[in-house]
């Protein structure tokens, strides 16, 4: 381990007997020497942490990881994986969450728990035990701004590393693949909340089946500096986001746009799952873990939530970002007190009318 009184990741799982599946994540890290955890005896950063067994040790950290000058926090649970929720509730960096498959269940407990947040409180998801994407994608984000870490990860990550642009304005790519409708108001309410935090976004429609379009959108938007891509998945196309990512080290966030309810379905045909996961068979011109295509996965329909990571991402680079980020989280907090306010003066019956006008 790179040791560091400023380390840039914490990496905290909800139990030890989460470690083996987060092994991948330290030796990422290691690859990349990019120091993780503090070890100090009283006051560790790191490590085991568990939000139900241990929830004030949890809280307590996660609240201080910005004054410890952390940058990124990786967190794996399994289960009722409540640890990388709750940590991204008490810190503005970004959190990304690792969905730790059970023994006695496939893991889309643990994926559902992290990955469907409610809007205000964005988690990035990857895959089913995927440690290292986990890691992959915090060594990009805090490699954003060294075009020479840049080149390190592209080059282990088979991407070619020749002309790499500094990534530095305030501003994502949005990628529409055809045959995906994005409601004009789903697009301005996206455009609006990124406008708060002092970031722009440029839409462009790509095809849904990987060709030189995909590469030379990717390309465009390295060469104009943006700090995160924002990819639309839906449930017939739901893996262009790694498709993209496989392309790029900018972070790629994939966002599930469904208008029906989502069934359950096997795990291998889940579209959550399949947006974030390699199934054998599948697609096999991507490359599978641990060199493929981290993608941080938000909720169904969770486009606020990915304009809100898009803002934790840039917000580890630009301290006007975070700031935003945390008063938005104040707003948030001060939004329920408010409707709790109203709940208790009208009561449960007139609350419940009022809601319905
Ligand atoms: N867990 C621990 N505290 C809260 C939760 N949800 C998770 C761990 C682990 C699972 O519960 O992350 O994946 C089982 O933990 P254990 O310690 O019983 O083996």
């Amino acid at each position: 381990m790179k040791r560091s009184t400023t380390p840039e990741i914490e990496v905290r799982m909800g139990s030890d007997s989460d470690l083996q599946k987060v092994i991948p994540a330290y030796e990422v890290l290691e690859e990349f020497e990019i120091s993780y955890d503090l070890s100090s005896p009283d006051k560790p950063y790191g490590g085991i942490i568990s939000a139900h067994r241990t929830p004030r040790f949890m809280q307590r950290t996660a609240c201080n990881l910005e004054q410890k000058k952390f940058s990124v926090c990786i967190a794996a649970a399994g289960g009722a994986a409540h640890l990388p929720g709750m940590t991204a509730a008490n810190t503005p960096l970004p959190v990304i969450g690792i969905p730790i498959s059970p023994t006695n269940t496939d893991g889309l407990d643990s994926l559902l728990s992290i990955i469907q947040m409610p809007y205000g409180i964005p988690v990035g998801c990857v895959g089913i035990d995927q440690a290292a994407q986990a890691a992959l994608i915090a060594a990009q984000i805090i490699s954003l701004s060294s075009i020479e870490q840049r080149a390190k990860i592209r080059t282990y990550r088979n991407i070619d590393a020749s002309a790499i642009q500094p990534a530095w304005k305030n501003k994502i790519g949005l990628l529409v693949p055809a045959g995906i409708e994005l409601p004009e108001k789903k697009y301005s309410d996206f455009e609006t909340l990124l406008s708060r935090f002092g970031i722009t976004v440029e839409k462009k429609e790509i095809p849904a089946v990987n060709d030189t379009t995909h590469l030379k959108t990717v390309n465009y938007f390295e060469t104009e500096g943006v700090r995160a891509l924002v990819v639309l998945n839906d449930c017939d196309i739901p893996f262009v986001a790694r498709e993209i990512s496989a392309l790029t080290d900018l972070p790629v966030i994939g966002v599930l746009l469904s208008s029906k309810k989502v069934a359950s379905a096997p795990l291998e045909q889940y579209p959550l799952a399949r947006m974030l996961c390699y199934y054998e068979g599948e697609q096999p011109e991507i490359q599978p873990p641990p060199r493929g295509y981290p993608v941080l996965g938000v909720a169904i329909n969770g486009l606020q939530n990915a304009a809100l990571l898009a803002a934790r991402i840039i917000g580890v680079q630009d301290t006007e970002v975070r700031s935003h980020v945390k008063i938005h989280l104040e707003e948030i907090a001060e939004e329920v007190r408010e409707k709790n306010v109203l709940f208790h003066a009208l009561g449960w019956n007139d609350y419940a009318k009022q809601m319905k006008k």
